[in-house]
């Protein structure tokens, strides 16, 4: 690799001068900007356990009317960029929402998209564009950006859940912005997951039915759950993978980001490739260790941990686990550069 020339290889009455004119030498940047090979993430291996996160959240709940904070959210801040900082990696936010019995989040809409992946209680609920969506345990819930959407609380204990978001794509570009609004009137029927997409490979006939963009907006964690056991009884190797997608389409569920679930047999591990993606895991049921880059977690129920991109990952279950997996890898193909390496 040739050598390149350093800031301190220049005159000092030139560095000055290429201050004063507004530019800045590429050469010594280069391999910053460019490294070779594979990029150089700022994003570290994170992980949060929920025995950790529940009580503050639940402290939020007293100290913070959710009037006052419109969303009450703990944001999963990355260590490779610190506290205080408003994403787990370079693409996806992850914050852990909290709604108490009769609260509601007011009417919004945003630019980013939101997916909720709910981690306990019952009789919250999510209004996009008018249907009202049931959050029930490990359900995966989407807000798509520009789709109204506001936050209820019909039960008698607390409600939390997973928010993912491709926010700081949004961020970077200086495209995040939201619109209030009133809350929304509900539609009277259930949402699509109970009544036009009921079965796998079964969509309304398409000569009378006019598909959203977005037709399903909730999965229910049961049908998830039966997909990956029958997968799994019958796969002779492997842990079991789905991945979430637009049922009319097949394409993935948002433009940004994907969501594929995955679930391991007791005693078993998975040595995923090295993906360009970056990717968060959550802990829906069971336990395990995950080795990230040479960090060793070890995860229960509802545990949520990050890895950057080509991040080398390990997972050993200790018992029968259910994981989600959101990442970016829908934008990478977007944009083209999508890579997987065997290791
Ligand atoms: O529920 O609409 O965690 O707008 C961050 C921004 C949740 C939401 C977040 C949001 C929401």
């Amino acid at each position: 690799m040739t050598q390149l020339g350093t800031l301190e290889d220049l005159p000092q009455d030139y560095r000055e001068a290429m201050t004063a004119a507004g530019v800045a030498p590429l050469w010594p940047m280069m391999r910053n900007v460019l490294p070779h090979g594979k990029p150089n993430p700022v994003t570290k291996p994170g992980f949060w356990s929920y025995d950790a996160l529940r009580p503050l959240l639940l402290r939020a709940g007293d100290l913070t009317p959710v009037e006052k904070a419109e969303r009450r959210v703990l944001v999963l801040s990355d260590p490779g960029r610190g506290a205080g900082a408003m994403q787990a990696t370079a693409s996806l936010y992850l914050g852990m929402q909290l709604l108490l019995p009769g609260e509601t989040a007011p009417a919004h809409v945003h630019t980013p998209s939101a997916v909720r992946i709910i981690v306990e209680g019952q009789g919250g609920f999510t209004v996009v564009d008018g249907e009202k969506l049931p959050m029930l345990e490990g359900d995966l819930v989407m807000t798509p950006g520009g789709d109204w959407h506001d936050h209820g609380h019909e039960g008698r204990e607390p409600v939390i859940w997973l928010d993912v978001l491709d926010l700081p794509v949004f961020y970077y570009l200086e495209g995040s912005y939201a619109t209030e609004g009133p809350l929304q009137a509900q539609r009277n029927r259930p949402d699509a997951a109970l009544v036009e997409y009921k079965s796998a490979g079964l969509v309304p006939s398409r000569s009378r039915h006019q598909a959203r963009r977005y037709p399903l907006a909730r999965f229910p964690w049961a049908r998830t759950e039966e997909a990956l056991r029958a997968m799994k009884a019958y796969a002779s190797t492997g842990i079991a993978e789905v991945d979430y997608v637009n049922p009319e389409t097949g394409q993935d569920v948002l433009p940004t980001m994907g969501f594929t679930a995955m679930m391991l047999g007791q005693g078993e591990a998975d040595q995923p490739p090295l993906r360009s993606c970056s990717s968060a895991f959550h802990v829906v049921k069971g336990r395990g260790r995950t080795t990230i880059d040479g960090t060793v977690f070890e995860w229960g129920p509802k545990d949520t941990f990050t890895a950057a991109p080509f991040a080398e990952i390990n997972h050993h279950a200790d018992e029968e686990s259910f994981l989600i997996r959101a990442h970016d890898r829908p934008l990478q193909d977007k944009l083209g550069y999508y890579e997987e390496r065997a290791r």
